[in-house]
């Protein structure tokens, strides 16, 4: 049996707008782990949304992987357009090899990322991300990872 990583996707921060009427978006979040899904609610015209909503994913491999996308309502027959994306290596949680990962042009973070341990044993690690869409830069959304004692 693997373990599992439970996922809390907190919050958007400076999202970028993709209905123009609004000058706003709908955005949600879509985490993928190998091949498991989840997906937060829709938070209605928000460029900064608190999702707070927890998952939990089996480690089958050790890239997460998140997407943020905006919501269209299924009236106006438009797909939902993606706002950008960033993944999470998981092998500093899981390994429980560092305290601290440092933002690098190679990874993700959008700030110094920090690995606790619990008294319990178990690590939680703050994560913000950068999200980027092709070259560019699209916001930032905060996690906080959690792997079992
Ligand atoms: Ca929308």
């Amino acid at each position: 049996m693997s373990k599992c990583v439970k996922v809390r996707v907190l919050k958007g921060m400076n999202l970028v707008v993709q209905d123009w009427a609004s000058r706003s978006s709908d955005p949600y979040v879509l985490l993928r782990l190998s091949k498991n899904e989840a997906r937060t609610k829709v938070v209605e015209k928000s460029l900064n949304p608190r999702w707070e909503e927890e998952f939990v994913l089996p480690i089958t491999d050790c890239c997460l992987k998140l997407e943020v996308w905006d919501w269209d309502s299924p009236r106006k027959l438009k797909r939902d357009d993606p706002m950008g994306e960033a993944e999470i290596d998981l092998n500093h949680l899981v390994n429980g090899d560092t305290q601290i990962v440092l933002p690098t042009p190679e990874n993700c973070y959008s700030k110094n990322s920090y690995i606790k341990l619990c008294a319990d044993g178990k690590r939680v690690q703050e994560v913000s991300l950068m999200l980027r869409k092709g070259k560019v830069s699209t916001g930032v959304v905060e996690l906080q990872l959690e792997y079992p004692a």
